[in-house]
């Protein structure tokens, strides 16, 4: 299980590798670490994307431990730990209800590859033997709604649409309800990225969140937040914006795969404070993975 996780990441981020393995490689030098090997160090995890604080943060912390000794085999341990502790691995696991259907609601905006995460998503739970009601409360585009009944459709799990135009909370609504009449295991919502305004759209993500934890107590069990890691610092953005709405339980971090900034996860959690819970890898279903942090640094930093 370890490996196969392991194997994909390292394909899925082979860009980031690239990177990484830049930053890897410093270690492996010789010499002493002086001003010039920290600017160095700087300069390549900067540029692989872990963001000005993180940054900053290890480039202090190896400078405090390592100024003015030879690179060893020592330094890279000291980094890989440095990078671990910004990922605690605590909370990383998807919230579940203790009874009655587990609710998760995904917001983001469009194009950051929420509906084909909940595709995923829904896969896995259906391969856990899972039964599971998607909800296109996506309302206000005729094809968001056919994009989710395909997938529905292909993965084997109930859908709910509501009419074109119609309301997204009557949708999270009904969703709701079928999963309490049918004892449905999990529900995941689908919702719009883009309305006529910033403020109409934070609007009707609070009222469908309202709806719900109305409908079934306790719930929503996760509210994710889709990013799409090619955007980096834009993507930041989106998700304060967001996250200034509805309380945010964590981020499902696409398009991995696509991109050289898998980096970006130290930054969202420096910056955020939000747990990337599940990482986009691929087009495919099976390309949605827990994110684990060990696993994570593992694939970006061993050879
Ligand atoms: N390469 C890659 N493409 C992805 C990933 N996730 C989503 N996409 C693609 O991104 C595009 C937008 O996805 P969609 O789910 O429709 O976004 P939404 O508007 O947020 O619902 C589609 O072409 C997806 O196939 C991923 O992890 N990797
Ligand atoms: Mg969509």
């Amino acid at each position: 299980m370890f490996l196969a996780l392991y194997e994909r990441l390292k394909s899925g981020l082979a860009r980031t590798r690239d990177l990484f393995s830049d930053i890897a490689g410093l270690f492996t030098g010789k010499g002493r670490i002086d001003r010039n090997f920290l600017l160095e160090m700087e300069k390549r995890l900067l540029l692989a994307d872990v963001g000005a604080t993180a940054t900053r943060e290890i480039v202090k912390q190896v400078e405090a431990a390592f100024l003015d000794k030879e690179i060893g085999p020592d330094l890279a341990g000291f980094v890989r730990k440095i990078l671990l502790a910004m990922l605690p691995s605590e909370k990383l696991e998807l919230s579940r209800a203790s009874e009655g259907p587990t609710v998760i609601l995904v917001a983001g905006v469009n194009g950051s590859g929420k509906t084909t995460s909940i595709a995923k998503l829904a896969n896995r739970f259906r391969k856990e033997g899972k039964t599971v009601v998607v909800g296109a409360c996506d309302t206000f585009r005729a094809a968001a709604v056919e994009q989710l009944g395909t997938w529905a459709q292909r993965i084997g799990c109930e859908i709910v649409k509501g009419q074109t135009g119609g309301d997204p909370a009557s949708v999270a609504h009904d969703t709701c309800e079928k999963a309490l009449a049918k004892k449905i295991d999990v529900v995941i919502l689908d919702t719009a990225g883009r309305l006529h305004t910033q403020t109409h759209l934070m609007r009707e993500l609070e009222k469908i969140h309202r709806i719900v934890q109305r409908k079934i107590p306790g719930s929503p069990h996760e509210v994710l937040l889709v990013l799409d890691g090619t955007n980096g610092q834009n993507a930041l953005y989106q998700a304060g914006q967001f996250s200034k709405t509805v309380s945010c339980t964590g981020i499902i971090l696409t398009k991995l795969d696509g991109t050289a900034k898998g980096g970006f996860v130290f930054s969202i959690r420096q910056n955020l404070g939000l747990p990337v819970k599940l990482v986009g890898v691929g087009e495919g279903l099976g390309d949605l993975e827990p994110f684990d942090p060990e696993t994570f640094i593992s694939s970006l930093l061993d050879k």
